[in-house]
């Protein structure tokens, strides 16, 4: 689907059933092909607890969504440092990587702050608010990437409208 034009913003102008969806918790380990080889670091949320699976059953297919993600810092459990507990866009994968081939089901938020480090253990939560497109398998690795920086800008596009940016003050992150 290289060179297909896409959409600049994804979804109504108001978000509807079945957003927004909640996903919750602990960051754990990924492929590690994320950031380095696609220049797009992911946060894999685990779909072990019932909650995340109810959830996530929701979002009626797999494919590439858009909406607000916040990183906890109080966590105990944590070997790594603390890091700013903002809420920001984020553009999530879910489903199973058809470029990679994977075997499990999977839900991977890249967060779109530039943070450095990882969150590996670190307390996430992530609000769904729209849908951008479904998985697909590229002829190259440079045509995934391609479209995934497009999926950053048509994010953010989206989010950038008041009925969606509100979902920042939601009760379901931290307010500080
Ligand atoms: N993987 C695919 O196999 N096909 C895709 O179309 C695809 N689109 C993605 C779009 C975004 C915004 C993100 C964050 C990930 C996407 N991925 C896709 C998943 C990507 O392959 C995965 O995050 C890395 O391989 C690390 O597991
Ligand atoms: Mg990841």
């Amino acid at each position: 689907m290289a060179g297909r034009t896409r959409p600049d913003v994804c979804g109504p102008a108001v978000p509807e059933a079945p957003y927004p969806v909640y996903l919750d918790g602990l960051v754990e380990h990924g492929f590690g092909r994320g950031g380095k080889k696609l220049n797009t670091p992911t946060a894999n949320l685990p779909l072990s607890s019932q909650h995340a699976v109810a959830e996530s059953t929701r979002l009626a297919e797999t494919g590439i969504y858009y909406g607000f993600a916040q990183l906890d810092v109080p966590n105990g459990e944590s070997i790594y440092p603390p890091v700013d507990a903002k809420v920001y866009p984020m553009v999530m994968s879910f489903g199973y990587n058809p470029h990679f081939a994977n075997k499990d089901k999977t839900i991977e938020v890249h967060v779109m702050h530039g943070y450095a480090a990882d969150f590996y253990g670190k307390g996430m939560r992530a609000i769904v608010l729209g849908y951008i497109r479904p998985e697909l398998k590229y002829d190259s690795l440079e045509a995934l990437i391609a479209d995934i920086e497009k999926d950053k800008q048509v994010g953010i596009a989206s989010l950038e409208r008041p009925a969606y940016t509100k979902y920042i003050q939601d009760p379901f992150f931290r307010q500080s």
